[in-house]
């Protein structure tokens, strides 16, 4: 079986992990959001990328869910006593190597998606991890506070305000004239399925959606979704924020109706969630928390298996 799963970062690589094992035959293409990417320090910075690289190449720093295990701050601290900025943002020392070899291989002429197959080739991921698109898009965030209202990249709202101040706008900026990916359009053309993972709607998935192609290409297909929000809530971060800067309610329906049943064939949701619904759209209840690989595996096999009564 073909599947193509469409990434953020932590929600869709802890997923990417239950895929894998639910279908070991598999061959999996992961489109991976770049909307999150920033350059500091001169150095290119691919968040979402190198959680799903990490998650699945068995090098992410479990706890945290982002960056490297057995991580130490010794540049970050050199850089702080020069008093270089940003000094919210922690890049580890094992991580700035794989930030060198990207920045390199991007400044000799790779273009993004070539710079993270060679990446891959040291992790081993077992999926073919693609970026979105290799034109650079960031995610901004129009915020108003005491400077006044102005647009700040994604990780300083993320990160350094923890989304705190209300989002007014979030914009992917460069969508209109990026393309997808090499291998992105083939990929979704031959997959038998595309799944989206519990990742955030709005800046994981909702940005590669943005891609001019990208959305058509998935709605051509059987796809299923899983919501990353259960009773409610996010299980993890600040999706709510997200959801509410674009005038989205923050509960499985709100987001099932705004990925829409064009979109959309399947859509699992949590046991409390159950009365979620949509014309169109095969919704069902299962056990959505990821909280053993068991619980993870099983959540993506009932994916699979949904996406195999809708087809
Ligand atoms: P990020 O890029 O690191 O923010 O990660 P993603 O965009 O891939 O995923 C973030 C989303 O994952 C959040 O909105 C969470 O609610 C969701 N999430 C995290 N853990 C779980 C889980 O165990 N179950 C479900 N259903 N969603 C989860
Ligand atoms: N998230 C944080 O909350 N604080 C950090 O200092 C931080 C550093 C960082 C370094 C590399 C990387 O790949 C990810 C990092 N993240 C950090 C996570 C990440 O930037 C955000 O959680 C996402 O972009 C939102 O998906
Ligand atoms: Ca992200
Ligand atoms: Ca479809």
């Amino acid at each position: 079986m073909r599947i193509v799963s469409l990434a953020g970062g932590i929600g869709g690589a802890r997923f990417l992990r239950g895929l894998k094992a639910a279908a070991p035959e598999s061959d999996i293409t992961v489109i991976g959001n770049t909307g999150d990417d920033i350059t500091l320090f001169g150095l290119r910075v691919c968040p979402d990328l190198d959680t799903v690289m990490y998650t699945l190449g068995g090098g992410i720093n479990e706890e945290q869910g982002w960056g490297r295990a057995d991580e130490t701050f010794t540049v970050k601290e050199e850089l702080a006593a020069y008093g270089m900025q940003p000094q919210w943002f922690g890049l580890g020392d094992r991580d700035f190597a794989t930030h060198i070899v990207r920045t390199q291989m991007l400044a000799a002429g790779y273009g993004l998606s070539a710079v993270t197959e060679a990446l891959c080739d040291r992790w081993r991921p077992g999926v073919r991890l693609l970026p979105m698109t290799d034109d650079q898009t960031e995610t901004h965030v129009v915020i108003e506070d005491e400077r006044g209202r102005r647009a700040v990249h994604f990780q300083e709202w993320w990160v350094r305000l923890r989304a705190s101040t209300p989002a007014l706008e979030i914009a992917l900026v460069g969508a209109a004239s990026a393309t997808p990916a090499p291998g992105v359009l083939e990929a979704l053309e031959r997959a038998d399925v595309v799944i989206l993972p519990p990742s955030n709607p709005v800046v994981s998935i909702g940005t590669i959606l943005q891609i001019p192609g990208i959305r058509e290409a998935v709605a051509a297909k059987t796809v299923v979704g899983v919501s990353p929000i259960i009773g409610g809530a996010p299980v993890r971060g600040m999706a709510d924020a997200c959801l509410t800067a674009i005038g989205v309610e923050t509960s499985a329906q709100g987001v099932l109706e705004l990925y829409g049943a064009d979109l959309l064939d399947g859509w699992l949701v949590a046991e409390e969630d159950a009365a979620t619904s949509l014309e169109g759209v095969a919704v069902e209840a299962r056990p959505l928390l990821m909280s053993s690989p068991e619980a993870t595996r099983d959540l993506a096999a009932a994916a699979l298996e949904l996406a195999g009564k809708v087809a």
